[in-house]
């Protein structure tokens, strides 16, 4: 049982995935307040060096470490669609809490719920299973990552339990406005910039259903935007009346290049990428590809994704 491994605990280490979002950082900040209330200690833990200042409302950001512990006894890993994600390798009993369709079980425990909108849903739902009193702080924590991962709630997924949630957190103290405010009104003009210049470069393929961005380092440099701001250009595209498929294809410094794949649900995403080793979910997943083969890559992919369309 996990609970029993976190009770046997006493320095238990809390990852959100590297370049973490609102929901893995919401339920790590959410399990820490939790955890805070047993006495033991506690590390918050990412990997990733350049957090994006957006989460920093999150409780106990502040705590947040790049250094992991060495007298930890228990890891708690928190939206890691796939072990890789936590950006740190350890043979501490390993706890895996996610929602990703791709998530195949890894630790020694794992709570997966693949319907779930998000990881935070998942906590929540452990929560109220195990009593746990939820006091405003944790509401907020775990309602950013609610918010943000159903898109405030324009996701077809969404239904009663997502609505319950977020009625019994807001209710709980949740700050909606606190997380409107830093989640989506904290765009920086680099983000519009790079939106500009993707729109004008975009490729319509594959009968006009499959919309296609490059980036390069150079654009990158040029405009000064983070790959989560890229990205965000996929959904965007993805609001298009015929657009089943958004791809990006993102040139990576150390060679080869990042993909990203939105899509409408009715092509795979996760199952497309996960031919690249990648992983995520139906409807949005990534993959690191070694290669320089750009246009050989995206001539796969496009075929790929085609072929599911059909
Ligand atoms: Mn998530």
């Amino acid at each position: 049982m996990p609970s029993s491994l976190i009770e046997s605990s006493s320095h238990i280490v809390l990852v959100a995935h590297i370049n973490p979002d609102a929901d893995s950082m919401g339920a790590a900040c959410a399990f820490y307040s939790y955890l805070l209330r047993s006495q033991k200690k506690l590390t918050l833990f990412c990997a990733s060096n350049d957090i994006d200042q957006r989460l920093a409302f999150l409780p106990w950001f502040e705590k947040l470490t790049q250094r992991f512990p060495d007298d930890a006894d228990c890891v708690i890993c928190f939206d890691c669609g796939s072990y890789s994600r936590l950006g740190i390798d350890t043979t501490l009993p390993l706890i895996n809490i996610d929602h990703h369709e791709s998530n195949d079980g890894y630790g020694t425990h794992a709570i997966i719920n693949i319907s779930a909108i998000s990881t935070t849903q998942v906590v929540y739902e452990y929560f109220v299973a195990n009593s746990v009193k939820i006091n405003g702080k944790i509401a907020t924590a775990l309602y950013a990552g609610l918010l943000d991962d159903s898109k405030c709630f324009s996701l077809g997924k969404c239904d009663a339990k997502t609505f319950a949630m977020a009625h019994h957190l807001i209710q709980s103290g949740a700050d909606h406005a606190m997380c409107t405010d830093w989640l989506y009104r904290r765009r920086s003009l680099a983000s519009l910039r790079m939106k500009g210049r993707l729109l004008s470069q975009m490729k319509l393929l594959g009968d006009g259903r499959i919309a296609l961005f490059e980036v390069t380092l150079g654009l990158l440099e040029e405009t000064g935007a983070t790959l989560i701001e890229c990205k965000q250009i996929l959904d965007e595209a993805l609001e298009m009346r015929f657009i089943q498929a958004a791809l990006m294809i993102i040139e990576h410094p150390k060679g080869g290049s990042k993909i990203s794949l939105r899509t409408d649900g009715e092509v795979n995403a996760a199952k497309i990428l996960k031919e690249f080793g990648g992983g995520g979910h139906a409807t949005r997943s990534g993959a690191r590809h070694k290669q320089n083969n750009d246009s050989e890559l995206i001539n796969n992919l496009i075929t790929m994704i085609t072929k599911e369309l059909v």
